[in-house]
């Protein structure tokens, strides 16, 4: 069993039906388990501004499958949700993000983990540091101190509405 951290991200159409809905399909994924969810978070758009805010959540996950395995069934997720690819850090039904697998170091030309850009991200680190206060990044801070550099960039935490 892999313990995996899982970015997930939407800013279009019910944002938080849409991750609730990717995270019931990724639980009846094959020998795989959902086992933390974080809160919602509003945040701004990041890489290309002129879109949507956007709801972030993240999720750890339990699975026997391998990452590349584990990756097809998440873009197997979000082409059955709608998702049309266009432009790069645009707008989407849904995003899913492996932002860590197990142990695992791997740079392939579909596939990088951990994920290359997650400790400049508040959008990925605020809900990260909800259910994984202890975690180390691959630079050895926690997700809280890597936020805490991170001041500058917007996100509230979005309580049921
Ligand atoms: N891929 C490689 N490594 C991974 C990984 N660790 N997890 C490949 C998932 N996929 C990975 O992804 C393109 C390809 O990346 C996939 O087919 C997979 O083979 P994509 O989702 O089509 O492209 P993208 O998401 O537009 O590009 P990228 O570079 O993944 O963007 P990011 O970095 O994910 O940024 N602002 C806010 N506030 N919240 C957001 O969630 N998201 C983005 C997307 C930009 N700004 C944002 C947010
Ligand atoms: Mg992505």
């Amino acid at each position: 069993m892999a313990g995996v951290f899982l970015s997930l991200g939407s800013n279009l159409g019910d944002r938080r039906l849409n991750i609730q809905r990717a995270l019931e399909q990724i639980a009846a994924l094959p020998d795989t388990s959902v086992e933390r969810v974080s809160s919602m978070y509003e945040t701004e758009p990041m890489g290309y501004a002129d879109q949507p805010d956007f709801l972030n959540a993240a999720a750890m996950i339990e699975t026997k499958l391998g990452p590349d395995e584990f990756l097809d069934h998440l873009l197997g997720v979000e082409l059955a949700m709608g998702r049309v690819r266009d432009i790069r850090w645009g707008p989407r039904v849904i995003d899913l993000d492996i932002l860590l697998f197990g142990d695992v170091e791997m740079d392939s030309p579909g596939l990088t983990i951990p994920h290359p850009r997650m400790a400049e991200r508040a959008f990925v680190l605020a809900p990260l540091s909800e259910i994984a206060p202890d975690l180390a990044l691959p630079d050895g801070r926690s997700p809280s101190e890597a936020l805490a550099a991170l001041a500058n960039q917007r996100v509230r935490r979005a309580d049921e509405e």
